[in-house]
């Protein structure tokens, strides 16, 4: 055995990333991921756009204003002429570029999400009809890719009740896979009262809701405007988080016990706060909810998976099958905002058991999101 077979052999054990220098292991990746091409790969935080949502954002780019999300939505939907798009042909595109992609990488699925911020910064309106509109679509693509895709449903949040009818018609009739909401909306969390039944219809659908980030919401925007911190490298991740801490702190999960909740990006750092929320805020602690009935980590294990999108570090993917197991994590690229190849070497490399490799790439995926065989 040579000095990179051995270490590629630490490496399934779990022992290798600490035992090998960085070039090593990145020379042992390439081995280790021809071995592992097999491994069938479910990718569950996967963007795509339809026109009309494209051309009602690019208006809602050109009205301006303040909210947060503008800056980065006008360099995709209202780009200087002459600037190259940045990934709008990416997100349009459903039969092409994307499936060769995941051929190319040998990505069996993606579950497709509408890309954010969804229609949750049009009127209600017009939010609930959009919503429609890319359900029906998607519910297309799927039809004619069911092998290769599954969907999450969009509603708009501005409008409850007919959110929950379009979440019902999207699982009983489209055969959805579960739900997608762009964190804040109109800067307002779901926790609120007045989004209770999107909840409540959520968990009696028994699917997933899927919070993806959004930049933060006006309230804690101030410092989030200079260097491009709004976006995915720290505001997404915030809002994202701050979200899912409301919903643990809320007490909504004792009125909802079996809502299923996903956050992506290795759990927008969540599982490495959690030693701390529960010390604050366990019943009975300094800052808990006076009612509620567990522990921040015990509202985690029970309502909540996380997805590894964008968050390709083997240790952070370590760190988080030991604090919150190996059943509650899921494979993301984030198609097309992060390249498919790095995440699937990732995947295929990380040194961890293939027990928990497997589980990670496409059972936990299949078991959350209900995929079936050849679906
Ligand atoms: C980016 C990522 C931009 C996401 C997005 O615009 C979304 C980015 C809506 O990396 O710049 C995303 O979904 O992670
Ligand atoms: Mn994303």
């Amino acid at each position: 055995m040579n000095r990179r077979e051995a270490l590629a052999n630490l490496s399934a054990l779990g022992i290798g990333a600490t035992l090998a220098g960085l070039g090593d292991a990145q020379a042992a990746q390439g081995d280790v991921g021809q071995r592992r091409s097999k491994l069938r790969k479910i990718a569950t935080e996967e963007a795509f756009a339809i026109p009309e949502i494209v051309d009602a954002l690019r208006e809602v780019v050109r009205a301006g204003g303040t909210n947060l999300d503008l800056p980065l939505l006008k360099t995709i939907y209202d780009a200087p002429a002459g600037t190259e798009p940045r990934f709008l042909p990416e997100l349009l595109d459903l039969e092409k570029q994307r499936l060769a992609d995941m051929d190319r990488n040998g990505v069996e699925v993606q579950v497709l999400s509408l890309t954010a911020p969804g229609v949750q910064m049009f009127d209600a309106d017009t939010a609930s009809s959009l919503a429609i509109v890319a359900n029906d679509r998607l519910a297309e693509i799927v039809r004619r890719h069911p092998t290769r895709y599954a969907a999450l449903a969009s509603f708009a949040p501005q409008d409850p009740v007919r959110a929950t009818k379009e979440m019902e018609r999207s699982i009983k009739n489209l055969k959805f896979n579960g739900f997608i909401v762009n964190s804040h909306t109109n800067n307002e969390y779901l926790d609120q009262q007045r989004y209770w039944p999107i909840l409540e219809t959520a968990e009696a659908l028994e699917v997933p809701l899927y919070i993806h980030p959004r930049a933060p919401s006006d309230g804690m925007a101030a410092p989030f405007r200079d260097y491009r911190l709004e976006g995915a490298a720290w505001g997404y991740g915030i809002e994202a988080g701050t979200h899912a801490v409301r919903l643990l702190l809320s007490g909504v999960l004792d009125r909802f016990p079996k809502l299923k909740i996903v956050i992506g990006h290795m759990g927008e750092a969540l599982p490495f706060w959690m030693w701390r929320l529960d010390f604050m805020a366990a019943p009975g602690a300094r800052a808990a909810g006076r009612t509620n009935q567990l522990k921040p980590s015990e509202y985690f294990q029970r309502n909540f998976a996380i997805t590894t999108s964008g968050v390709e570090d083997p240790l952070a993917l370590r760190y988080c099958i030991d604090k919150i197991g190996a059943d509650n994590i899921m494979w993301a690229i984030d198609y097309p905002y992060q390249p498919t190849a790095p995440a699937v070497s990732f995947i295929e490399s990380a040194p961890i058991s293939e027990d928990h490799r497997e589980k990670i790439a496409h059972k936990n995926a299949e078991r959350i999101f209900r995929i079936t065989a050849g679906r």
